[in-house]
């Protein structure tokens, strides 16, 4: 499939899942190729003024910076709970469990979506699998100070991987430094059960979070040819 199809097909996703919102609601806006489009048919429905009243939280500064171009509304996370919270995704289970991070805003898009009284993923059908960690790594965001320790540690679980670079331009060495001012070890664990090590790895020291998303989203709509599919929870 073309990537332009691909764009097309984010497209509708987001589109569906934007449909859900009304006025008044405060929403969170999140991170990466696909969210990108929900905030741009958010900013649309505003400016139609078929949306008011909206408050946002942006779950990066790039998602910050497009909803404030587009007017919308936007502020610091505070206690709130979100009405509705759009995010796009790396992996997604039949059970709406995920993989995200891909994106390197995974420790903001959790402290936004964990507030969230419906979190709706929205992605182009290459995302679905049948297991997490078939397709994509897992990332691991960990702190600068020690991360030569924080990896052994890692390793120690069975974690192989990288941290990740700025660029993938090979000659750029440079690390991926997230809005949090942490690194991204993007791993893999042969075929782990990685439900079972979230918890392992959430109390490994020097670990600040990980993309694993379980049990948190509500339904995700999956655009594929022809058809927008909607997994549930
Ligand atoms: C964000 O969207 C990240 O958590 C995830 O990695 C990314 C998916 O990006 P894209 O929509 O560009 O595939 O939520």
């Amino acid at each position: 499939m073309s990537s332009l199809n691909l764009e097309a097909l984010k497209k509708e996703a987001a589109i569906r899942a934007v449909a859900l919102i009304g006025s008044g609601m405060h929403v969170g806006l999140g991170t990466g190729s696909t969210a990108r489009y929900a905030i741009e048919e958010v900013g649309r429905r505003v400016a139609a003024g078929e949306l008011t009243g909206l408050t946002c939280v942006a779950t990066s500064e790039a998602s910050d910076g497009q909803a404030r171009a587009l007017g919308l509304e936007v502020g610091p996370l505070t206690p709130q709970p979100f009405d509705l919270a759009i995010d796009g995704a790396d992996e997604i289970t039949p059970d709406v469990d995920l993989i995200k991070g891909l994106g390197g805003a995974l420790v903001r898009e959790k402290l936004v979506e964990v507030q969230a009284r419906r979190l709706i993923i929205i992605a182009d059908h290459t995302k679905l699998v049948a297991r997490l960690g078939e397709k994509a790594p897992l990332p691991i965001e960990v702190l600068q100070f020690g991360v030569q320790s924080t990896l052994v540690r890692l390793q120690a679980l069975g974690a192989v991987g990288e941290l990740r670079r700025s660029s993938p331009d090979l000659h750029v060495s440079d690390l991926y430094v997230t809005d949090n001012g942490n690194f991204i070890f993007d791993a893999r664990f042969a075929g782990a059960d990685l439900a079972a090590l979230e918890r392992t790895l959430k109390g490994t020291l020097g670990v600040v979070e990980t993309g694993l998303f379980l049990k948190m989203a509500e339904r995700a709509f999956v655009a594929a040819p022809g058809e927008v599919r909607e997994v549930v929870r």
